[in-house]
């Protein structure tokens, strides 16, 4: 598997690790002078303990537990004092090694000190239970800076003065495995700015509210996180030039449209259905002819309808009141939740075959007369929708009576197709409400989308998902990692370079044209009898040659991606690839009189027609749009890296404790590998060994040049700037003076910062005297 893989297991399988470098000088004079030492035991577990003797290669420690253990020099790693446990910024250690850093996270994690920083990075461990650091009074205290624990709030106080002070975008990159946390994190995030940037008559209020919708609507049970999204999404708060809320807007990605119609075992669908299952009111029930959840094939194939510690109903209640607070109108959410109960009806038709061609008819039963009542559409219309199609003979059109596969196909394609466009609906409302005044200046994006994931079966949407999150992580190495470096050789200064894993391969694997995993999909998605099997000996035909592509027995195939191996199931991929339009939905959705479903049909004029056109030309049904959905993704992936690349990035890493999702219990290789796929090791290297603030010489001198003690207009901005360092007595070591920048250590930013508000404040007080004794 990937590198970082192979290094976790060498490091943490118990595997011999004689031939790592780790004795050097410094654990030379650790041996000799029996300090403490972090020592690797046959389970591969990091145990502390303290060196008792040495002889020859033989090093005899003291564990905690008061077990003297013979052990090998290649498995001792140095241990930190013990004044050290529990730093802030693990970058404080004074050994940054794997124990080292799992220690002190847990250290941290047990007090619940969830945050942590590792240099540039704020890391978040999911504390899976409440802690209280959430509170006004910790809001307060972040923003009065009586506090500088790591905290999101403190990261999202930076990023907005950031953004006041430099007058550039900013953004909030939240990465992390499925469950580890992100979305909690962004909530957070978006609560503290709103709480900062509110009161200007903004949309802040609003902004916080549609957290509930989207999380109904686009949210799930998963194995992985019982609250998983299911789509991405950017929101961007706009901020005017005084620093007030003014709007926001929210993007949203890829909606996992086939959770509507096929739900996984232990999972479920999305939340909205079981909330208005179980908390509609009775009148909304009989109006919406609703059962229980359980009667509903689409959410019972699963047998999984409640979650642990959570009442659909009362979060039925608290999704009208959020509808109502985004001024969705009353009709409006009378149409939503007749469209869901609709598309749930829909699930239940069943279909009888007629011949012995498999051709099939509806059965006219009640789940054909709520489906088609709820659609407002008439029971033939649906009827005649799910079981032929047309096509072309001659001058006329004529109908084809489709097959049982087909017409199952196209009655969960409808479903999907009625889903997908609600969600889209949806986002729309919202983002016309949150769309406030015109008088934007700045913006703080936070981004937060779903999580790499890796389960026993991976099927197009984890392809998708984890392209994502390849393209993401690309980001945050290019930015922590490679440009960060690049820009000390740009500019001159003493650097010695710190090597990283680059994922740039793997993202090749996807998107090189035409022989990326994206390219062959798509040519095979074109060819209509092409099946599973066709593409899988595709790709193996084409891609065997490449490290990161690993073919399979079967039809699946694997990926070597930057976070571990993910072997992807081909079964569906061709039919989730085409997402095909149905030309004859479109006719029926048309013919609905509920204005929203007919606003549906109406929306891709040109794809309708485009799709028609070819239905009627080419026998067989479903045809694609012109553009396949993975195609679609990675043009709004590579939209949404363009957008971030014009912002100012702040990362932050959302680490899972534990896959059982439950508090208190922190599993190190777990943790660890976490660690290690994302980089996280060598940014803290890196920053170390670097100049975490820089500022061009002109904004430097511009800055801080009222610190010198005489006017220095004669001087040029780079002569100007090494005079105020000089003047201000910064270290050598902690500054260096590149061709264009001066490059600061971490905290001496903030020691300016603070010479230069007391020599304001001296103006201030000085002007207010002198207003003072002429009034
Ligand atoms: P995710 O966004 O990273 O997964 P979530 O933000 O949904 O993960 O977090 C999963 C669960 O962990 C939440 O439902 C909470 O129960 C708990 N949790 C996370 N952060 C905190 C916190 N700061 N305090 C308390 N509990 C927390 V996914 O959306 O699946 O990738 O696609
Ligand atoms: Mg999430």
């Amino acid at each position: 598997s990937n590198p970082y893989v192979q290094e976790m297991n060498q490091q943490c399988r118990g595997s011999p690790i004689g031939s790592m470098p780790t004795i050097n000088e410094n654990n030379d004079a650790i041996l000799s002078q029996k300090l403490s030492v972090w020592c690797q035991l046959s389970n591969g577990m990091w145990a502390s303990g303290k060196i008792q003797s040495t002889s020859g290669d033989e090093t005899y420690v003291a564990l905690a537990n008061g077990n003297v253990v013979n052990v090998p020099p290649g498995q001792l790693l140095p241990a930190n004092p013990e004044i050290l446990d529990g730093v802030d910024d693990l970058m404080q250690l004074s050994y940054l090694n794997d124990p080292s850093v799992l220690h002190n996270l847990k250290y941290r994690f047990t007090e619940d000190m969830i945050y942590s920083k590792a240099g540039p990075v704020l890391i978040a461990v999911n504390p899976f239970k409440d802690v209280p650091l959430y509170g006004n009074n910790a809001m307060d205290a972040y923003r009065q800076k009586d506090m500088d624990w790591p905290h999101v709030y403190a990261l999202a106080n930076t990023v907005y003065e950031q953004m006041m002070r430099d007058g550039k975008n900013q953004s909030l990159i939240i990465s992390g495995e499925s469950g580890a946390g992100k979305t909690e994190t962004a909530k957070y995030a978006m609560k503290y700015l709103a709480a900062l940037g509110g009161g200007g008559g903004g949309m802040e209020v609003e902004m916080l509210q549609t957290n509930c919708l989207l999380e109904a609507f686009g949210n799930a049970k998963t194995l992985r996180n019982k609250n998983s999204s299911r789509f991405g999404k950017l929101i961007e708060i706009h901020f005017t030039s005084l620093g007030k809320i003014s709007g926001a807007k929210i993007q949203t990605f890829f909606c996992e449209q086939s959770r509507v119609v096929q739900v996984g075992d232990g999972e479920r669908s999305y939340h909205v259905f079981y909330q208005l299952c179980s908390g509609a009111p009775s009148l909304l029930k009989e109006k919406l002819n609703l059962k229980a959840a359980t009667e509903y094939k689409y959410l019972n194939q699963s047998e999984c309808f409640e979650i642990d510690g959570v009442d659909d109903a009362l979060k039925f209640q608290k999704l009208q009141e959020a509808f109502d607070l985004l001024r969705i109108c009353k009709e409006d959410q009378a149409q939503v939740f007749q469209i869901l109960a609709a598309i749930l009806w829909l699930g239940n038709i069943k279909f009888q075959t007629i011949d012995n061609e498999n051709h099939v008819e509806v059965l006219a039963d009640e789940a054909l007369a709520n489906a088609s009542k709820l659609m407002k559409c008439t029971a033939q219309g649906l009827m005649v929708a799910l079981s032929t199609h047309k096509i072309r003979a001659g001058s006329d059109n004529i109908s084809k009576i489709k097959t049982l596969q087909q017409a199952i196909d196209a009655r969960d394609a409808l479903a999907k197709f009625m889903y997908g466009n609600l969600f889209d609906w949806l986002m729309e409302q919202i983002n016309k409400l949150l769309d406030g005044n015109q008088n934007t200046w700045g913006s703080i994006n936070i981004l937060d989308i779903y999580g790499f994931e890796s389960f026993k079966k991976n099927s197009f949407e984890q392809f998708c998902i984890n392209y994502a999150n390849e393209r993401l992580q690309q980001h945050f190495n290019r930015h922590l990692l490679k440009l960060e470096q690049e820009e000390y050789e740009e500019d001159g200064i003493d650097w010695t370079k710190v090597d990283f894993e680059d994922n740039q391969e793997c993202l090749d694997l996807f998107e090189k044209k035409p022989l990326g995993l994206l390219s062959l999909l798509d040519e095979e998605s074109n060819f209509p009898n092409a099946t599973d099997l066709t593409l899988v000996n595709k790709l193996n035909k084409h891609l065997n040659i490449n490290p990161f592509f690993k073919g399979q027995r079967g039809r699946a195939f694997g990926v070597r991606h930057y976070a571990g191996e993910v072997v992807y199931d081909t079964n569906g991929f061709l039919e989730k690839n085409r997402d095909p339009l149905h030309s004859d939905f479109i006719q029926l959705l048309s013919s609905s009189n509920c204005k929203l479903l007919q606003s549906f049909a109406s929306q891709k004029p040109d794809q309708t027609l485009r799709s028609l056109k070819s239905s009627l030309s080419q026998p067989g049904g479903p045809e694609s749009s012109t553009q396949s959905v993975g195609t679609k993704f990675k043009a709004q992936l590579f939209k949404l890296m363009h957008q971030l690349e014009n912002t100012t990035p702040h990362f932050i890493r959302c680490l899972k404790p534990n896959k059982k999702q439950l508090p208190g219990m922190y599993e190190e290789d777990l943790v660890l590998q976490q660690l290690l796929c994302c980089g996280i090791m060598e940014v803290m290297r890196i920053a170390r060994a670097g100049y975490p603030s820089r500022m061009t010489h002109q904004e430097f001198a511009a800055r801080y040049a009222l610190l010198l003690p005489e006017p220095s207009e004669h001087l040029d901005p780079l002569s100007m700037s090494v005079a105020v360092l000089k003047q201000l007595n910064v270290l050598p070591e902690m500054y260096q003076v590149g061709y264009t920048k001066v490059y600061l250590r971490t905290a001496q930013i903030a020691r300016l910062e603070e010479q230069r508000t007391k020599a304001l404040r001296g103006v201030i007080s000085v002007q207010n005297c002198f207003r003072g004794s002429k009034a």
